[in-house]
Order: structure tokens, then sequence, then C-alpha cells
């Protein structure tokens, strides 16, 4: 057997790169070889969770259909990646504790909020500041740091292709 089942759990802000880097990780580990899927916003937020918007309750109940099926998918024997902002730290832990011991690698995306919103791809924190857009995560909705991170890829420093190499690396040396 080529593989053991894991969910690399990214977390952090709007834009700080999760689904980039998550999406490389996908790459490196498929030339490996290695069975994964790949659960994002993309996926899940427009099907399974369309019924959700991003009130407090709503990103709980978004994080947690998430590892369940994440789940579903440890079982079947993939390595899932999940890319959602999960802003709230008991509801990492609320995955964390559904997967088996030792097949749940969180990595923090580590992008300060300035840089984020300096990025601002979609144009969303604009919105955000402007008062278009409610519920922000980091303007006007909580982001609450990951304290014990299996990871922590800080994407100032690193460029995308080397943070995922570091995560691929990781999962390739703690996971199999
Ligand atoms: C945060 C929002 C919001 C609000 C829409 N707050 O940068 P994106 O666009 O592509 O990624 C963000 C995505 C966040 O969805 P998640 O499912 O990852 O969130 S959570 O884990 O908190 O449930 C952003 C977009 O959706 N978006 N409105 N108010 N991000």
């Amino acid at each position: 057997k080529n593989q053991k089942p894991a969910v690399v759990w990214f977390t952090g802000l709007s834009g700080s790169g999760k689904s980039t880097i998550a999406n490389i990780v996908e790459k490196k580990l498929h030339a490996l070889g290695k069975h994964t899927f790949l659960l994002d916003g993309d996926n899940i937020r427009h099907g399974l969770n369309r019924d959700l918007g991003f009130t407090d309750a709503d990103r709980v109940e978004n994080i947690r259909r998430v590892g369940e099926v994440a789940r579903l998918m440890t079982d079947a024997g993939l390595i899932v990646l999940t890319a959602f902002i999960s802003p709230f730290r008991s509801e990492r832990q609320m995955v964390r504790d559904l997967m088996a011991p030792g097949e749940f690698v969180e990595v923090f995306v580590d992008t300060p909020l300035e840089v984020a919103e300096a990025r601002d791809v979609k144009g969303l924190y604009k919105k955000a500041r402007s008062g278009q857009l409610k519920n922000f995560t980091g303007i006007d909705s909580p982001y609450e740091q990951p304290q014990n991170a299996e990871l922590t890829v800080n994407t100032v420093e690193l460029t995308p292709e080397d943070a995922a190499e570091r995560i691929v690396q990781y999962v390739l040396r703690e996971m199999s």
C-alpha cells in the first residue's frame, strides 16, 4: 500500500494563500502516486453547503460538515486537503477529534491581515471596509490563530511553491 490516509487542514485568512498552496501540494502528492481530494469553497459552498452563509453559526456548520466529509474520505483511504478559513479554534479541535489519532495535520497559512488586505485579489477587503460586506473575517468577524498547529507556513517569507514543498515533506515524513 502506497499511502496512509490523512487530512491536511489549511486554516488562515481570506486571501492568505490556502487554496493556492493546497493546489500545489495536491499536484506534488499526485506526482508521488498518492490519491488525494481537495475540499474548498468552490466545491463545497456551491453544493453541499449552499444553504450556509458567513454568520458564526453558519461557519461552525460549514466546518462541521466539511469535517464529516473529510472523515468519510479518509475512511476510503484518501489524503484529504481542506482549504477553509475555519476561523474558530473550537471547530478545528472538533474536526481534529473526528479523525483517527495521527491522521490530522493542521497547517496555519500565516499571512498577516495587512498583507492579505493589501493583496485583495477579489476586492472583498475593500467591500468589507466600506461596509458593503458584513461579517468579514479579520474585519468584523474574528479569526482565532492556531496555537498548536503541526505546521505554520509564513507566506511573507516563503513562495507558495516553497510552502507547498515543506508541507509535502512533513506529510511524507510524519504521515506515511
Ligand atoms: C470571509 C468570505 C466572506 C466573509 C465571502 N468572510 O478569499 P475567498 O473569498 O475566496 O475565500 C473566502 C471564502 C471563505 O469561505 P470559507 O468557507 O473558507 O469560510 S469559513 O471557513 O469561515 O466558513 C472569501 C469568501 O468565502 N467570503 N464572504 N464574510 N470570507
